[in-house]
């Protein structure tokens, strides 16, 4: 018998018009955009697929949600909601909201780095890394070499590689390390889940050389799926259980709301211990506001408190990942160049393999994004040499390994035709991909240039 089909656990109330533009107002757009994909206008983009960041569909829970906020300055209901929420998924008892993940990578940032302190982490992230940076610590990429690997299968492609940390405490010493900052199913890295036995031993490995971990849980909601499916042992977990299990062995998390927990803004930061607590509850109203809204509206508090329940029902997140999965699967089946395992919120096109003519000096992800923006109206996102920015000793561009362009998935907005309608468009280009050419930057900003650096076609 061949397998039934098992559709989304809900169904569809509210819709939002999309619209695709004609093609040739589409390569105007991108001119005008300076081959930026974050430089369009949204109505001008079919269908979105820049980030899952934000974008997610709320439930009509969370919409009625919105009508109870409670817009105190001090002491708001919906903070006490969220602070209970986080308590039972996460379960860290102290919680300091934000306006979104980046203010509590700030926070935690600000009080945990001394300078000159090295911060490991499983790989990159972007605003990570900045703040890490900004507190005059040093980012150190502890991750398995697989991570790097596009072609390489291995199931959990966000482990840690312990002996990279033994060779960071042998040359440095335990004392030169701030924390160990562990993400959960690692962005750049293709939405790569850690294991929980990985976790287990890092967690071993930090009680030893006296180490704090803190997790970014900003996905931790399809990493612990990626357990439950994968790992031996978790098939009859529920992936609130495994959530609840990898951050016990965390002192604290930082969390943007905006991808897991379905909401459109927001963030929180939780810990276990009552000394950092004091210490970013002081912070925040200083950079976010008072302690019990962190930048937040009430209904937004209780947006985040509603879909942090919402975020971990399992059928819910098998549904999430399945839709990634239908959408890698098509493009894997029909010879595209993707990283494997596909990931949790995403599916990365392989830049490198995908276009070969282009050397990674005339930004090959950047150019393939505009390609498909120009050839349907999808819109990317550039994982590559403009993302990693320039190293801070020599000024000169850093390479990495992976040269992607992020097709994200946004959280039950779009319909697996959407899907069917993204993946026929990379294939078309992928059979006329001799003619995609490069580019040449024209504008670079110091920070985070990916956001608003500009190009122009070679
Ligand atoms: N991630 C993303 O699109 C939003 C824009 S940055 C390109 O993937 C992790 C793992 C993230 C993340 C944001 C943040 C920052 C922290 N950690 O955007 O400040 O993926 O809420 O979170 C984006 P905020």
């Amino acid at each position: 018998m061949p397998e039934r089909t098992i559709a989304e656990p809900y169904k569809i109330k509210m819709v939002e018009p999309i619209r695709q533009i004609p093609q040739r107002a589409r390569a105007r757009a991108m001119l005008e955009a300076g081959f930026n994909t974050f430089l369009l206008r949204s109505e001008d983009v079919y269908i979105d697929l820049l980030t899952d960041s934000g974008t997610s569909a709320m439930s009509d829970r969370q919409w009625a949600g919105l009508m109870l906020g409670d817009e105190s300055y001090a002491g708001s209901r919906n903070f006490y909601k969220l602070e209970k929420a986080v308590q039972d998924v996460y379960g860290f008892p102290f919680v300091v909201p934000t306006h979104q993940g980046r203010g509590a990578e700030h926070i935690t940032s600000q009080i945990r780095i001394r300078p000159g302190q090295f911060v490991p982490m499983n790989m990159y992230f972007t605003t990570t890394r900045e703040h890490v940076e900004r507190a005059g610590g040093v980012f150190v990429d502890v991750i398995i070499d697989e991570a790097h690997d596009p072609t390489s299968e291995h199931p959990f492609k966000g482990n840690v590689d312990l002996a990279k940390l033994n060779k960071l405490v042998k040359e440095r010493g335990a004392g030169s390390i701030a924390y160990l900052s562990l993400a959960t199913c690692v962005n750049m890295a293709g939405g790569q889940p850690m294991s929980m036995a990985n976790l287990r031993a890092v967690s071993a490995w930090a009680k030893r050389n006296k180490l704090a971990i803190i997790f970014d849980a900003t996905r931790v909601v399809e990493n612990a799926y990626f357990i439950q499916q994968r790992e031996k042992g978790y098939a009859d977990h529920t992936v609130r259980e495994i959530i609840k299990g990898m951050m016990s062995y965390g002192e604290g998390c930082t969390v943007s709301a905006k991808k897991d927990n379905l909401v459109n803004i927001g963030g929180f930061l939780a810990t276990r211990s009552e000394g950092f607590f004091q210490k970013a509850r002081e912070m925040v109203v200083v950079f976010e506001g008072l302690h019990t809204y962190g930048g937040l509206a009430g209904r937004d508090m209780e947006a985040i408190a509603l879909g942090t329940y919402e975020m971990c029902e399992d059928e819910y997140v098998a549904s999430r990942v399945r839709q990634v999965h239908y959408l890698g699967n098509r493009l894997r089946n029909g010879g595209v160049p993707i990283v494997l395992p596909i990931g949790g919120h995403g599916v990365f096109l392989d830049a490198r393999r995908f276009l070969p003519h282009l050397e990674q000096d005339v930004f090959p992800a950047q150019a393939l994004c505009a390609a498909l923006y120009v050839d349907s109206g999808v819109r990317a996102m550039e994982r590559g040499v403009v993302s990693a920015g320039r190293d801070q000793a020599t000024g000169k561009h850093k390479y990495p390994k992976l040269e992607l362009v992020r097709l994200t998935i946004p959280r039950r907005v779009y319909t697996n035709l959407h899907m069917d309608v993204v993946a026929e468009s990379c294939l078309a280009l992928y059979e006329g991909r001799s003619r995609i050419r490069g580019l040449r930057m024209v504008y670079e900003p110091e920070h985070l240039r990916f956001f608003q650096a500009r190009f122009k076609k070679l």
